[in-house]
């Protein structure tokens, strides 16, 4: 914490400018707790981007056409420039791009619980691309107005992508719902599944979110938690049930005063587990991330001899 008396007026002109709307760049003064959440939250995004690939990328060879391989390796390609770019954006607090892969490497770092679920069969690449994608885009719209600069920017050009991203998952989601009984079933089972662990992403209820208050005090979260859930909920809710499909909460209902669908309880004893490392796929992920870290090691003694190269 800021503790020196005279850090007090640079912290009170800090938030002044916080205040005016103005974004903090990386050479400007800031409170170490301001710096270090940003690098908390900033490279958990970027290991998300990064484990993300993995479940898209295991079905870039299973595409049940050319133009959906396409498709798919450019996006899932495009997730790992979003890593890049968020790698870049914590470094520029003072955090080498070495510390944050160790961290990933070694399991103790945090990323999306949403990646430690398995992908079992061509629909939920689907449903990823329109719900998770979905889920991303509306708390990285809210991030994109963060006081950090370079966070904000980011996070314009990211989320400019996955609204690409978006659209071709519910694109093929259409085709399944509109497409024969085992299509359709295999698009209901795959909403089954990721439903509620797309709930999830939007972290916990704002009451048991101990990082918010400061988060919203320095303008980072710009919207809370549960606003972000909502708006999400808001938008897919109707276009599920305009293509025939079940959203899996017997106590999903309308709030027709407050003009707003409203879920039934979250297990987030469940997502707990899961964020604890105990989720269907953390070993498999942290696995495969490792491996792959590994089997590009050639790769990075190629880029280093060449720079050092006399
Ligand atoms: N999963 O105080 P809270 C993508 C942790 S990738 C795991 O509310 P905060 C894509 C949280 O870290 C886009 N952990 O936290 C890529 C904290 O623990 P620590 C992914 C979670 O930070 C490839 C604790 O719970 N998006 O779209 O204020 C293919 C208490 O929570 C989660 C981002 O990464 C979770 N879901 O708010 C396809 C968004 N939720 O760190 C698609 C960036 C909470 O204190 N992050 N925790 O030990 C954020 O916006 C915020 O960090 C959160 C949580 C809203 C997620």
């Amino acid at each position: 914490m800021t503790q020196a008396t005279d850090i007090t007026p640079k912290l009170a002109e800090f938030e002044a400018r916080i205040g005016r709307g103005e974004k903090i760049e990386p050479g400007d003064w800031m409170p170490d707790d301001y710096r270090k959440q940003l690098i908390r939250m900033i490279s958990q995004h970027a290991h998300s981007e990064i484990v993300g690939m993995l479940p898209e990328g295991n079905y870039i060879t299973r595409a049940p056409s050319l133009r959906r391989k396409m498709v798919l390796i450019a996006k899932v390609q495009d997730e790992g420039g979003h890593g890049q770019y968020l790698y870049h954006a914590a470094e520029t607090l003072g955090i080498s791009r070495d510390e944050m892969e160790q961290a990933l490497l070694a399991g103790k770092a945090k990323y999306s619980s949403i990646f430690n679920y398995p992908t079992l069969n061509w629909a939920d690449i689907g449903m990823i691309g329109w719900l998770v994608d979905g889920a991303a885009i509306k708390n990285q719209t809210m991030l994109a107005h963060c006081s950090y600069g370079p966070y904000s920017r980011a996070m314009v050009r990211i989320c400019a992508e996955e609204t690409f991203h978006q659209r071709q998952g519910k694109e093929m989601i259409v085709k399944y719902a509109q497409g024969t009984p085992n299509q359709r079933q295999m698009a209901q089972d795959a909403l089954n599944r990721w439903w509620w662990p797309v709930l999830m992403m939007f972290g916990p209820h704002d009451s048991d979110s101990p990082n918010s208050e400061v988060l919203r005090r320095w303008g980072v979260k710009t919207q809370s938690n549960d606003t972000v859930r909502q708006l999400f909920l808001d938008e897919v809710v109707p276009e599920l049930m305009a293509i025939g499909l079940q959203i899996p909460d017997p106590q999903l209902h309308f709030d027709a005063e407050n003009k707003h669908w409203k879920h039934g309880p979250i297990d987030w004893a469940h997502f707990w587990q899961v964020v604890k490392g105990n989720g269907p796929m953390n070993k498999e992920r942290l696995a495969a991330r490792n491996q792959a870290h590994d089997n590009g090691a050639w790769v990075r003694d190629a880029v280093t001899a060449y720079a050092s190269r006399k």
